[in-house]
């Protein structure tokens, strides 16, 4: 007899431990463990939606006919931890053999790798992309950049493809996309599930337990299972779809959803599979109900990026986490944390983090991430953030956005070049600016716009690093350009910003 190790992100039929297994006589064990709850402070939500989806897909597999091991929080006899349940249940069934599927954390590979059982660990298929099909891809290329890896996908997969041409002549269709939104139209948002005993069970655990994590628990809307997960999808791809490529870097004050699709959990927790998502969105687009710009652009988040950020992981090992190439040291400020800021975009974006463990791409790349890149703030601490406060985050999609895409702290290979910007960029793509304190169109001054007084403090104190890239000379051309005494005043009221920030002044 085996046992069938089943982690909070792997609630996938499919999933290869269970195909090895064999439900006659092998035993599922899952388990909520306070290590697996606790090695970041997870946003209430994101616990809440992780146990209630395992709950519920524990339940679907006995229904299937397998014998499962589940072990509740609260279970007195809870070892506290994965490996501490393993070696428990081991000695419940008298067996040493125990099949899993790869996690998606180096912690936990390690951790099981090093326990005293006899641990086969299988490859996690349930992506399009096997480490060794990544590695063949990135053999002997100097630079690692996704739009080639994409198209390598859509050939894999013939998704949008004409032939062994790109649907419509192109690859990608961005350029049609990036309109700012208006805040005056009604949007659907993602479907409310409605309560049920095992989430409201749910709910009350994890109040009990980890209410004092930042983020507000209830009101909670998530499905948690299959069915809710393709209702999810099936609502997005009728209602949103057709608008999710023109604004999906577009940003509004009360609309945090605007055209996205919220299942960036169901996907990740294995809700859902990558391919039936996007065959669903190309059918779309066959069908005639949405534009090549929305469903490439889709599309390509998928297979392109989901993909290509796994692969990035894998590839770079366990030490990706705690690299730091820009050598950023301070503090995350206490705002990210719920503190008040003046910063409306950032109080808006870390709001309804706050309140829905959500924020979209551009919210997290150009807002909160943006802006501890230009602060300076180490990115150690970033990635904690990141990986606690949302409900779609694992270590392997959330390290290599933040420490490689946001914050540029390995060195370049995700990013060609950091993602920062001024203030302009936010008031472009979004309505945040006209209520905010400070002003967006000051460059200097008390109530300058931070972003503007930061991204020159950040290009000057990485000019040796980057005055040479061809995409970032004309900004330092710019700024040569400004009268000296300008220079001066932008770079001391940036310096004098940061003193105050770290001093947890109110900014
Ligand atoms: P949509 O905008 O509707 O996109 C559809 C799907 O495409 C997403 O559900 C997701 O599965 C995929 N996708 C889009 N962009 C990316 C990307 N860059 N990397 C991987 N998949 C992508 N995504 C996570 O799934 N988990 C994370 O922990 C995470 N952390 C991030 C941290 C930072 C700093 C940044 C800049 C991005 C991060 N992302 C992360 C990527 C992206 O922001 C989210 O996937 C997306 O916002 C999820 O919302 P959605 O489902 O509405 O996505
Ligand atoms: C995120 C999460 C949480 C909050 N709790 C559990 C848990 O109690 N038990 C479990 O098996 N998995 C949990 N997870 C998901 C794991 O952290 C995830 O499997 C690893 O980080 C690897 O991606
Ligand atoms: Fe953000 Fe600056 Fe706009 Fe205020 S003015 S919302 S700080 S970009």
């Amino acid at each position: 007899m085996t046992l069938v190790l089943l982690l909070g992100d792997q609630l996938s039929d499919g999933l290869s431990a269970l195909q090895t297994a064999d439900p006659a006589q092998d035993i599922v064990v899952m388990a909520e463990v306070a290590d697996e709850a606790s090695y970041v402070p997870h946003h209430p939500k994101k616990i809440a939606f992780t146990f209630a989806a395992m709950r519920k897909f524990a339940s679907h597999l006995r229904d299937k006919g397998w014998r499962v091991a589940y072990t509740a929080l609260d279970d007195p006899q809870n070892a506290g931890s994965i490996p501490g349940e393993l070696l428990r249940r081991a000695e419940e069934f008298a067996t040493s053999q125990v099949i899993a599927t790869q996690p998606g954390e180096w912690r936990l590979i390690s951790a099981l790798e090093e326990m005293p059982l006899d641990i086969s660990i299988q490859p996690d298929d349930r992506f399009l992309c096997s480490h060794k099909e990544f590695a063949g891809w990135a053999e002997g290329r100097k630079v690692l950049r996704m739009e080639y890896f994409y198209r390598e996908m859509r050939r894999k997969t013939g998704l949008l493809m004409d032939g062994d041409k790109p649907e419509g002549g192109k690859w990608n269709y961005d350029h049609d996309n990036r309109k700012p939104a208006s805040a005056d139209l009604f949007r659907k948002g993602p479907p409310q599930a409605r309560g049920d005993d095992v989430v409201e069970a749910v709910l009350d655990l994890v109040e009990d337990r980890f209410g004092d994590n930042f983020g507000v628990l209830r009101p909670f809307h998530f499905q948690t299972d299959r069915a809710g997960a393709l209702r999810a999808l099936d609502h997005f791809i009728d209602h949103a779809l057709p608008d999710f490529g023109a604004y999906q870097d577009a940003m509004l004050e009360g609309d945090p959803y605007l055209y996205h699709a919220v299942i960036g959990l169901y996907l990740n927790a294995g809700l859902l599979a990558p391919l039936e998502v996007c065959e669903k969105a190309e059918k779309a687009y066959h069908d005639g109900h949405a534009p090549l710009n929305s469903v490439e652009g889709f599309i390509r988040q998928i297979i392109g990026w989901r993909e290509y950020i796994r692969g990035i992981y894998f590839r770079e090992g366990p030490d990706y986490p705690r690299r730091n190439a820009l050598n950023h040291q301070r503090k995350l400020p206490a705002f990210y944390w719920g503190a008040k800021t003046h910063m409306n975009c950032m109080a808006q974006a870390i709001g309804q983090t706050r309140d829905l463990a959500y924020a979209h791409h551009i919210q997290r790349l150009m807002v909160t991430g943006n802006f501890a890149l230009l602060a300076g703030i180490n990115p150690a601490h970033v990635h904690e953030w990141y990986l606690a406060v949302y409900a779609d985050a694992y270590e392997w999609v959330e390290a290599p956005n933040t420490v490689g895409m946001s914050q540029f702290a390995d060195g370049g290979i995700v990013a060609s070049k950091p993602y920062v910007s001024s203030g302009a960029y936010i008031d472009r793509m979004s309505d945040y600016c006209g209520n905010c304190h400070y002003k967006v169109r000051d460059k200097t001054g008390d109530r300058a716009c931070p972003f503007n007084l930061l991204y020159w403090h950040f290009l000057i104190r990485h000019r040796d690093r980057f005055q040479g890239n061809p995409r970032m000379a004309q900004m330092y051309r710019t700024f040569d350009r400004m009268d000296a005494a300008r220079r001066d005043q932008v770079l001391a009221d940036a310096e004098d910003f940061l003193q105050r920030m770290a001093r947890g002044d109110l900014v």
